[in-house]
């Protein structure tokens, strides 16, 4: 069996997660999909814009938590629960009733996945979340979470941070800087994020801020800042332009026939 990704793992948290918990994930590029016989989508269901499997092959499994595609009734085995937080929730429920104990490595990843998707247990519908959360969270390593929760951070991410402050501006409720080139997408939706936090002048309840880049490899058009009507939508965007040059991290796994 062979666990797969897709895009890339940008985050600071995803990289350490990876290497701390040594979760042997292997890109799809270097996969030969012929030499596999069944596929398992896990996070993202087939003909989206985060999936990696070719358009000509069919999951036998798909387990995901965002709404129900057409394209994904054509798999064998399907749930799709779009009142879960997370994927990994899910997952979760089926290791604990098939009546196995996650490993610690297993248990880490699960609280780490549930409490990001969820942004801590922030939105509404987490309540299956919580559940299956405190039902690992004993058997996770809380160490290696601590280190996947405070990652060490590459010096782009203190250049592009700099970059940032320099050339912000604020306008009324309106927060907008432009990082410039960049090359790691996730660095936009990290800084607008940062920059969410600032206090006074977007007020809590109606901010406004857009953050924006242009990706130095896969080099699209330079997108000037655009004033965003709020900043969720703001987010949004900036997630998005990073999203077109590189698709998001997806997961994928493949069990082998061979
Ligand atoms: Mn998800």
């Amino acid at each position: 069996m062979t666990e797969a990704y897709g895009g890339i793992i940008g985050r600071a948290e995803n990289r350490e997660m990876v290497r701390a918990l040594r979760l042997p994930f292997r890109h799809v590029r270097k996969l030969a999909f012929k030499n596999y016989s069944h596929f398992a989508l896990v996070d993202t269901q087939p003909r989206t814009g985060n999936t990696q499997l070719p358009r000509g092959v069919v999951p036998d499994v798909v387990i995901d938590h965002h709404p129900l595609r057409k394209s994904t009734e054509l798999a064998l085995f399907r749930d799709v629960r779009p009142d879960y937080g997370a994927t990994a929730t899910i997952l979760a429920e089926y290791l604990l009733a098939s009546g196995l104990r996650p490993t610690h490595a297993l248990a880490t990843a699960l609280v780490y996945a549930i409490r990001s998707e969820t942004q801590d247990f922030a939105r509404e519908y987490a309540g299956h979340d919580k559940e299956i959360y405190d039902a690992v969270f004993p058997q996770a390593n809380h160490r290696l979470l601590a280190r996947i929760q405070t990652p060490r951070l590459p010096l782009t991410y203190f250049s592009n941070l700099h970059e940032a402050l320099e050339r912000l501006e604020t306008v009324d409720t309106l927060i907008v800087t432009h990082l410039g080139a960049v090359e790691q997408p996730d660095i936009v939706p990290e800084i607008a994020d940062l920059l969410l936090r600032m206090e006074g002048r977007p007020g809590r309840s109606q901010p406004a801020c857009s953050t924006t880049a242009s990706i130095s490899r896969s080099a699209p058009p330079t997108r000037g800042p655009t004033p965003a009507p709020s900043c969720a939508a703001s987010w949004a965007a900036a997630a998005k332009a990073a999203a077109t040059a590189a698709p998001p991290a997806a997961g994928l796994t493949s069990p082998s026939s061979p």
